[in-house]
């Protein structure tokens, strides 16, 4: 009796954990013209949507919009001439299919703390100890470093992989990062696998062997916690104290970065675009700003994944363009063409642009920043989060995807790799020996 109560008590908790999205719905947008894009991007900041996906010619939005702001929604888009499709009605239950799937594939999963799995989604603590056990078992290419605390005092540990220890100056630097959008978890496979290939199933030992690498696979710790514990679609970190009775909280720490801060961006705290209390306010984007300039002489390559949308983004957010974006682009099109040799055939090809003409405005990036302050070439990565039409929205994970996401990313993030390498010797950006 007493373990059927603890099971019930269990079954209610779990069924509890997404009430706060019941009813929500997710709607699909369909833009026709740069005027509709700006519309509708407009529109829903002002309504303070949670916008998943923003709505470009020929690529449908996706936007999630609460029970008590769907009619308004609704009138807007109708008035607006704008198409546009309701996809699910109610959120909820697809956040418990999740919950399901996950647990299923977990139940079967193989991952022990120092060989995590590609069947499942690790939690921050498994990520964590992960890092730490790499750096014990192989010592001479895997270094750990704790960066610094995440604003609730999480530590936020990175890797350096290099077989000269970072001491050859000679080695041009790559960098790369995932989960600053806590929510998008299908970004973590993708560095998971990664250093799974450079430092346990090395295959093209030319990338170690000439690169040295910086990987940050949670960015945004705080935020991926929560998004265990309460909030399956929280997006920013955790930080209080902006708001009276903290109302509202927590900062887009891809607004945070000190490249036209402010300016594309929200000062209102309950928005999920609002840009902090100054450039750098924010314990986490600090310790990726300081990892930047660290390594600023030697940095060829920064790569920030994201998702979703299959999308290929470079600077700036603001429209203008680097000196160097002819071979940007290219470089751009080079990963984007990686991938989509081996991509699954249900999803769409990836398109590459300037993060402004292909999708909206936008300050205060880390891409941005790494562009500005160190690196000659410098990507968001927009991952594609699902299957296909019929799967899980968004931001869901059907945990089959896991190990396809890191596999096909791996091919992009090679591919830059070896390019901007090859460039920045040209450059001499690193010394030529
Ligand atoms: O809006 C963002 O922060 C990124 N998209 S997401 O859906 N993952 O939130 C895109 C940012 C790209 N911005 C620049 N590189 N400027
Ligand atoms: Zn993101």
């Amino acid at each position: 009796m007493k373990y059927l109560s603890v099971l019930c008590l269990f079954v209610a908790g779990v069924l509890a954990k997404h009430e706060i999205y019941d009813g929500h719905a997710v709607y699909q947008v369909d833009v026709t013209s740069m005027d509709q894009v700006k519309l509708v991007h407009d529109f829903e900041n002002d309504l303070m949507l949670d916008v998943w996906s923003d709505a470009v010619p020929g690529r449908p939005g996706k936007v999630l919009v609460p029970k008590f702001k769907r009619a308004i929604f609704e009138n807007f888009l109708k008035q607006s001439g704008v198409q546009y499709k309701l996809e699910v009605e109610n959120i909820k239950e697809q956040l418990e299919l999740e919950d399901q799937l996950l647990a299923a594939a977990a139940a079967k999963s193989n991952s022990t703390r120092s060989r995590l799995s590609f069947d499942k989604i690790h939690n921050y603590e498994e990520v964590d100890a992960y890092l730490q056990e790499l750096a014990k078992e192989f010592p001479n290419v895997v270094t750990v470093v704790e960066g610094g605390k995440s604003f609730e005092g999480r530590s936020i540990k990175y890797l350096r992989i290099s077989t000269t220890n970072f001491q050859d100056a000679s080695k041009p630097v790559v960098m790369m990062q995932s989960l600053l959008h806590s929510r998008e978890w299908v970004t973590l496979p993708a560095t998971l696998y990664a250093i799974h290939k450079l430092v346990i199933d090395v295959t093209e030992s030319d990338l170690i062997n000439n690169i040295d690498w910086i990987i940050l696979p949670v960015a945004n710790p705080d935020g991926y916690v929560h998004t265990f514990d309460g909030d399956r679609f929280w997006r920013k970190n955790r930080a209080t104290g902006y708001m009276i009775f903290n109302y509202c909280i927590g900062v887009d720490l891809n607004r945070n970065f000190d490249v036209s801060w402010g300016t594309e961006s929200s000062y209102n705290v309950c928005s999920e675009i609002f840009h902090g209390r100054r450039a750098f306010s924010e314990p986490e984007s600090s310790v990726i700003r300081d990892i930047i300039a660290e390594h600023r002489n030697r940095m060829a390559l920064f790569l920030d994944i994201h998702s979703y949308g299959s999308i290929i983004l470079y600077g700036y957010g603001s429209g203008v363009l680097p000196s160097n974006a002819l071979q940007v682009h290219l470089l751009g099109v080079q990963m984007a063409q990686a991938i989509d040799r081996v991509k699954w055939s249900t999803n769409k090809d990836y398109i590459v642009g300037n993060t402004f003409h292909a999708m909206y405005a936008a300050s205060g990036s880390a891409s941005d920043y790494a562009m500005q302050a160190a690196a000659p070439f410098s990507y968001t990565y927009e991952l594609p989060a699902y299957r296909n039409d019929d799967g899980l929205e968004g931001f869901l994970v059907d945990p089959d995807f896991i190990e396809q996401a890191g596999f096909e990313t791996w091919e992009g993030i090679k591919a830059g790799a070896r390019a901007a390498a090859a460039a920045a010797k040209e450059l001499k950006k690193v010394n030529t020996a």
